[in-house]
């Protein structure tokens, strides 16, 4: 169904013919709306700013260009088409058409995974609130809002389940997403990531390499659902989600760009000087980020995972794609853990294990990226890699949670942890260093120099184009 932009909330679920759900949703409105003016970036907010907006949900309509100020953009509740005669594809109903009301019985755990997906998407806005003060170039600037735009939209993408499918206490929950805050310590945000700081432009294109691809393994398991309106929703997401991590790894790719140029510029690996960002630092902040995010995907063994599988909520990366039952009543998966402490690899049953499951595809996903970066690195002919740190390097979930590595996989001791725990993780200072190259650069087609220029421009727009009208 196209999308009803005549309505006060835009939408393609055909909202006007559900009066009690279209009231509800326009009472949640303003209390949205007050969390962005709060919450939304700050600053900018009177400024056109070159965005896309989806017109429908098809390949011609989703992307659509035009000036907007961020105040207007037109958030709403836009669905994938619903595939004809849809079956369950895993877990104990395989086979069974897929759900268009909640099972009763599976009520809370549903809510419960919505909850947690929907939390992330104002947070990630909350993290990045500061940045638009900063930005490299207004090339940057309007990827920043756009990011932050369609994770606001993803807000009300779960809002309208919780509304949709949930009665009063999705109402609740709903309200509840406008409540918490990331970082604060009395009502925080639900997981550790997202209660991190984004303060300057490189932790927000780790951010958005590393965290928001969580987002595309999450999203991408939960687009496998047998609750239709959760998978139709989470398939048009992942759409949007593709741009959130081309921004992180174009964002670093150019990083990593700069910082060789300065490198055989001046004949050194210490940029700083030169303001530029070292390969080494760069490394650190990578640690940071990757493994943070690796807590996102939860404990390697882990029965709220196998529950979300077999009732049908949640299913595997590709579910539909791959060669097995989809039920994994017999089957094992191979896991790391720590045993009378040494990092051991033990077969687990595969049910338990389908949180590591998901981030061992997210780790190859990772991986796909840093070779990419690392070819610049060598097509510069500088001899350096990038790489990504041991699965268990500071962790704060799963069995590493409770132990020390180095980024090579070695288990140490506190007291080593705390002797070189600096070489690895970016310190106070190296934070400061990077903040004080953040610089706000506002001119049309330049940019800080701290990063190099990107290849193109968005939708075929020059790169002196003004993407934010200032
Ligand atoms: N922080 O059984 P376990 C995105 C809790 S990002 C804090 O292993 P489970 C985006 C856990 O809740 C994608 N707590 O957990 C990106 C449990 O608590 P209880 C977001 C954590 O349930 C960028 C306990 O530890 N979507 O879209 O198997 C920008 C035991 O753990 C954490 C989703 O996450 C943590 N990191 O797995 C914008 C999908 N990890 O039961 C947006 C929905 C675990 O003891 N969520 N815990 O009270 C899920 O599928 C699952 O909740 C998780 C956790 C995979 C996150």
């Amino acid at each position: 169904m196209a999308i009803d932009y005549a309505e006060r909330i835009p939408n393609n679920v055909h909202l006007s013919g559900n009066r009690r759900l279209q009231r509800a949703l326009e009472q949640w409105q303003p209390g949205f709306q007050s969390w962005w003016a709060e919450m939304g970036p700050a600053g900018f907010q009177a400024r056109e700013v070159y965005l896309r907006t989806a017109t429908s949900v098809d390949a011609h309509g989703w992307a659509t260009f035009g000036f907007v100020k961020m105040p207007e953009y037109r958030w709403g509740i836009f669905l994938a088409d619903a595939v004809s005669d849809r079956k369950i594809a895993f877990g104990d109903h395989k086979g069974e058409p897929v759900w268009q009301e909640v099972p009763g019985e599976y009520r809370g755990a549903l809510r419960r995974l919505i909850v947690t997906q929907g939390d992330t998407e104002p947070a990630s806005v909350e993290q990045q609130r500061q940045l638009g003060a900063t930005s490299p170039s207004l090339y940057d600037l309007r990827n920043l809002f756009q990011v932050n735009v369609e994770e606001a939209r993803h807000l009300w993408a779960m809002a309208y389940l919780l509304h949709a499918c949930f009665g009063r206490d999705g109402r609740e929950e709903a309200d509840a997403l406008l409540l918490r805050r990331s970082g604060n310590a009395d009502n925080p945000r639900i997981l550790g990531a997202f209660n991190e700081q984004t303060p300057d432009w490189l932790s927000f294109l780790m951010f958005t390499f590393f965290t928001d691809r969580d987002g595309k393994y999450q999203l991408a398991s939960l687009a496998e659902s047998g609750f239709d309106p959760l998978s139709r929703t989470c398939r048009f997401m992942l759409t949007e989600e593709a741009h959130h991590m081309f921004v992180g790894e174009t964002g670093i790719g150019r990083v990593v760009q700069r910082t060789c140029e300065l490198m055989k510029l001046h004949d050194t690996d210490e940029v700083g000087r030169f303001g530029g960002i070292d390969l080494k630092l760069i490394q650190k902040y990578l640690n940071f980020h990757y493994s943070v995010s690796l807590d996102l995907f939860g404990a390697e063994l882990s029965t709220n995972a196998a529950n979300y599988f077999s009732m049908g909520l949640k299913g595997r990366f590709n579910e539909e794609s791959r060669d097995d039952d989809h039920q994994l009543k017999h089957a094992s998966y191979r896991i790391t853990q720590i045993d009378d402490n040494r990092i051991v690899q033990k077969d687990q049953p595969a049910l338990l294990a389908l949180n590591e499951t998901l981030r061992d595809a997210y780790i190859a996903d990772c991986a796909r990226g840093l070779s990419r970066w690392n070819k610049v690195i060598k097509a510069a002919g500088i001899d350096f890699e990038l790489r990504l740190p041991h699965r268990g390097f500071h962790r704060a979930i799963g069995a590493c949670a409770t132990v020390k590595l180095t980024p090579e996989g070695r288990l140490i001791t506190e007291a080593e942890w705390a002797a070189h725990h600096s070489q690895w993780l970016p310190t106070t200072d190296e934070r400061q260093f990077v903040g004080s190259l953040m610089i706000g650069v506002t001119e049309p087609g330049k940019f800080a120099g701290w990063i190099a220029p990107p290849a193109r421009g968005i939708n075929h727009q020059p790169l002196d184009f003004e993407y934010v009208k200032l």
